[in-house]
């Protein structure tokens, strides 16, 4: 028995890299929003694999890329029930090295949402060395698990089929909803703008940096990267700007000094769940 102990903790000790196709993926999803999820039945639910904090590492092989998935938020909290009670099995089983940021504006001031993007990226690599970043609505729901949550060669634009836009792209340069960039994609563009107030624009600002500075994005077909968006009115203190569509057309030349490198926030709580980090930031709105 000595030896064969002596084995099987050396074999334990090295485990195998993860395929790049997960094996026990199940494809097309059923997805409904009608049944009431709270998040202690959630947590109840699906968080018993969890490390404190939403983490997730693969027990039996080697994940390739560490993926930090930042959720923008304020005031949706039935949203993220039903959010975290979907993605967490979905992500295990894409055996994701991944953890899950709630960024939370603090206040009630306009939303912005890109900001908040920006200040989770800088959050969770205080963390831990990720190397991909899933930015992702609290709203958006895959249906089905061969979408990957994880980072490609390219940009990536994980939400092209919403049911929302009849499970077509609404136009080609569309890059809301969810995407991926790996850390030095993020870090070429500069980031997010962190001034885009209220609804609108910036997804499109982020598409036009990629473009400009990295050429191209990356999209699953359109029936693996079909989505539901759980239905909602337009938020409180989150009205559209009609300032935005106009900054969208000078990414060219504001994108070099408005983003990670101009980035100021206030961190003034962070919250470990079993399910997610909650990270609440003041994001200085002007008066
Ligand atoms: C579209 C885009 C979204 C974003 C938005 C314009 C798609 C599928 N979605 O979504 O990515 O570009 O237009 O800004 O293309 N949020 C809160 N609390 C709030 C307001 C917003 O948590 O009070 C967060 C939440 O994660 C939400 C996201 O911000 O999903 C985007 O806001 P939205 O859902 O109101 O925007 P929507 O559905 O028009
Ligand atoms: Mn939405």
């Amino acid at each position: 028995t000595r030896t064969a102990e002596v084995h099987q903790n050396s074999t334990a000790g090295t485990l195998g890299p993860c395929p790049d196709t997960p094996p026990d993926l199940v494809g097309p999803l059923h997805v409904e929003f009608d049944t009431k999820r709270t998040l202690d039945r959630v947590r109840e639910q699906v968080g018993s694999f969890l490390q404190l904090g939403g983490r997730f590492k693969p027990p039996n092989c080697v994940s390739k890329q560490k993926v930090a998935i930042i959720i923008p938020f304020r005031n949706r909290y039935e949203h993220l029930s039903h959010w975290l009670y979907y993605l967490h099995p979905i992500l295990m089983r894409q055996q994701v090295d991944y953890g899950v940021y709630v960024i939370n504006q603090d206040g009630e001031g306009l939303f912005n949402k890109a900001k908040l993007m920006n200040a989770g990226h800088v959050e969770a690599l205080k963390e831990y060395d990720y190397d991909c970043f899933v930015f992702a609505d609290v709203d958006m729901i895959p249906l089905d698990d061969q979408n990957l949550y994880r980072c490609f060669d390219s940009p990536r634009h994980l939400a092209v089929a919403v049911d929302k836009f009849n499970f077509h792209l609404p136009y080609n340069n569309l890059f809301g909803g969810v995407i991926s960039l790996s850390k030095d994609q993020f870090l070429k563009v500069n980031g997010f703008s962190n001034t885009f107030w209220g609804w609108g624009g910036e997804d499109d600002d982020l598409y036009n940096r990629v473009m400009i500075r990295l050429k191209s994005i990356s999209r699953p077909d359109s029936m693996i990267g079909r989505y539901k968006m759980i239905k909602h009115n337009r938020d409180l203190h989150n009205e559209v700007n009609p300032q935005n569509p106009y900054k969208v057309r000078e990414t060219i030349h504001t994108f070099k000094t408005d983003g990670l490198n101009s980035l100021k926030y206030t961190v003034k709580e962070v919250k470990k769940d079993r399910l997610f980090t909650f990270i609440s930031v003041d994001v200085h709105v002007p008066p």
